[in-house]
């Protein structure tokens, strides 16, 4: 058995789980938030036997969309020491970002 962990945008998360949900895939739904830009995504947690595996994946990257998402970066101000100022920069971020690792052991008690 696998687990996959699946860091979606979370415009795309509620597509991705009910199109999971519905080819018989049990998900659960994490809350999480990105490093770089710190605003939130969805962490989607999936285990899933191994022939069954590409079939979630292609679920995933079927419901998510790349985006591009604007970053105010600060850059010193010309001809005035010490003053920032902050500068645009774009930021292209998913589709998905997919782990997959193995399962030791899967109880359901
Ligand atoms: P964030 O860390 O908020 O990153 C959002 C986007 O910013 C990334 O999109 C990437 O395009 C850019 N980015 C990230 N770190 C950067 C850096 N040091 N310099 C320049 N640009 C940078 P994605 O690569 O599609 O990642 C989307 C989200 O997936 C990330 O949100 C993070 O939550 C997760 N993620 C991506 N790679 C990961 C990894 N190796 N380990 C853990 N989480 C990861």
């Amino acid at each position: 058995m696998k687990l996959v962990f699946a860091i979606v945008h979370n415009e795309d998360s509620h597509k991705v789980t009910k199109d999971l949900n519905e080819n018989g895939f049990s998900v659960t739904k994490l809350s999480s938030t990105g490093g770089f830009l710190r605003s939130g995504n969805t962490t989607l947690l999936v285990g899933v036997e191994e022939e069954n595996l590409d079939d979630v994946i292609g679920i995933i990257e079927k419901n998510s969309r790349s985006r591009t998402q604007l970053i105010n970066y600060p850059i010193p101000a010309v001809g005035i020491e010490g003053m920032l100022v902050t500068n645009p920069v774009e930021v292209v971020v998913g589709g998905a970002t997919i782990f997959v690792t193995n399962v030791e052991r899967f109880e359901k008690v």
